[in-house]
């Protein structure tokens, strides 16, 4: 039997009504017609959101431009990296309220958002803030390539006002992994979190507030998204570069609203990854490593494999083992119902065409979570390669496995698709790993390992996973502009 983790709310402590508000120009507010807050656990509405309309909208972007020309104009690399810092104490210590935050808006089991979610978005504050202070100091350096008396420096200004759209999977670490760089390099912030996690975002306006950042510096708005408030703040032509996490389609749709203005974008967007096992690989380690990177978060991980193909002598000893692993994985429910009938869709149709190995249906409880958006862990097998089930991102608890007979071929089934975000081998030849892995069309591929985070390193996608490139300084590139300056000696 597999180990559901997603506590009933009475075992995660007492569930408080939730309160939203909309935070522009250094005020909370709840303009707007406000819609439900549903916890995934039970299904249950917990609180109300406010929809930010046009008009709040359009005062959220108005501040962030104000605050450009405001006292955040005089604050240097130094002393923005201060306020980051304090940023991060602030959420360091209402640690237990994010947490509670988190697992109540996502039904994530505590373990995760206390050992993950909260924890990197403290660290997302504290690594921009160390980054762009050392930068600044090393970027005292001079480009001077003619060498015949002129003077070139560089000067690395902010875009400005930074449109941050993030999904609800990793609310506060996603939100936090935009925020900290561009406020790190100078820019002003108007943030959407998803409609369906508004509550750490809340939170997180509440330590802005705390710290003493400038009125206008950060700004929060809450909706939903297409014909509405992300809609409205990502075509807002007070809007100077859009950082959106999502799905590929949002990214295309957003798009398009940007080419107006040549709005620049930062896109990291969906993805349907392979791990590859090789026969010589630590089969046991390979069987664990793929349980983590197949239903972390229940599967609602971007980086999450939704494909494995197995060397053939090993595929039925892999695959009995991973199927026996899934039925003791802890799990949480899914972000919506919406969510869980597209999933179960996938289920279905993968049930007619293919096998069950482990999974496949939704837990029955007895309780109250029957109320909420459940679905086993779940092993396929025997589906084509065009199966939506393998072709299309679930995004869900749902892993299929494949035979693949050489290195050759498991490269081509790993490459094939529309997405190119991460990918997993596993191997014991270290020739091997470093053969195949840089030609696998992917922004990252982990060899022997899942989801180990170095936040100095390129991350995003390639094909429909993405455009650019964020982490490190490629996120502060992303959200500065450099200036040549020229000087005639
Ligand atoms: P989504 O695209 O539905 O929504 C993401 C955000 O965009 C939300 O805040 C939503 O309100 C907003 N939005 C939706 N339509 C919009 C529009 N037309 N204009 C402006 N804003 C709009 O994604 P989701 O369902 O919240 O998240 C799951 C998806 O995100 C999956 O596809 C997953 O792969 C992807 N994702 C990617 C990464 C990555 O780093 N590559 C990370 C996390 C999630
Ligand atoms: O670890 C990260 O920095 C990151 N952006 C993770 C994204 C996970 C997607 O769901």
């Amino acid at each position: 039997m597999s180990s559901p983790a997603g506590q009933l709310p009475e075992a995660r402590g007492a569930r408080k009504a939730v309160r939203i508000r909309h935070y522009t120009a250094g005020r909370f507010h709840t303009d707007g017609e406000p819609f439900p807050l549903v916890d995934p656990v039970d299904g249950r509405t917990v609180g109300q959101v406010p929809e930010a309309g046009a008009a709040t909208v359009d005062a959220a972007v108005r501040a962030a431009r104000e605050a450009l020309s405001g006292p955040w104009a005089s604050y240097g690399p130094a002393d923005r990296s201060r306020v980051l810092h304090r940023v991060a104490d602030g959420i360091e210590a209402r640690f237990e309220e994010f947490v509670a935050a988190e697992c109540s808006d996502t039904g994530k089991p505590r373990e995760l958002a206390a050992s993950v979610d909260i924890p990197r978005g403290i660290a997302n504050f504290r690594a921009y803030a160390d980054l762009s202070a050392s930068r600044s100091e090393q970027s005292w350096h001079t480009e001077t390539p003619d060498g015949r008396g002129a003077l070139n420096y560089t000067v690395h200004k902010p875009l400005g006002v930074v449109a941050v759209v993030a999904p609800w999977n990793l609310p506060l670490l996603l939100l936090t992994w935009k925020v900290a760089p561009a406020l790190a390099m100078g820019n002003t912030v108007v943030a959407k979190p998803s409609e369906l996690t508004p509550s750490t975002a809340e939170l997180l306006a509440e330590v802005m507030d705390e710290v003493g950042l400038p009125a206008g510096v950060f700004n929060l708005v809450h909706g939903h998204g297409a014909d509405a408030a992300g809609a409205r703040l990502t075509g807002h032509p007070g809007v100077d570069a859009i950082a959106f996490t999502g799905e590929s389609r949002t990214g295309r749709a957003i798009m398009h609203a940007a080419a107006d203005q040549l709005t620049p974008v930062s896109f990291e967007l969906g993805g349907k990854n392979a791990g590859i096992v090789f026969a010589d690989a630590d089969l046991e380690k390979a069987v664990a490593g793929t349980l983590r990177s197949s239903f972390t978060n229940s599967g609602q991980v971007c980086l999450c494999t939704e494909r494995v193909y197995v060397e053939r002598p090993v595929f039925e000893e892999f695959t009995a083992a991973l199927a026996k692993g899934a039925e003791s994985v802890p799990y949480g429910p899914l972000a919506s119902a919406e969510h869980r009938d597209k999933v179960a869709g996938y289920l279905a149709k993968a049930a007619a065409d293919g096998t069950v190995r482990a999974g496949g249906d939704s837990p029955v409880f007895g309780d109250a979570r029957d109320g909420g958006f459940w679905v086993r862990p779940t092993v396929l097998t025997g589906l084509p390669e065009d199966h939506p089930a393998v072709r299309e991102e679930i995004f869900g608890p749902v892993v299929h496995v494949a035979p693949f007979d050489t290195e050759e071929e498991a490269v081509a089934l790993a490459n094939a698709g529309p997405y190119g975000l991460a990918a997993t081998v596993w191997t014991g030849d270290l020739s091997r790993a470093h053969r195949v892995a840089p030609r696998l069309d992917v922004g990252i591929a982990w060899v022997n390992t899942w989801n180990l985070r170095d936040l100095r390193t390129p991350f995003g996608g390639v094909k429909a996973s993405g455009i650019g490139r964020e982490g490190g300084h490629h996120s502060l590139d992303f959200f500065s502009e450099p200036m040549n300056v020229c000087v005639k000696i």
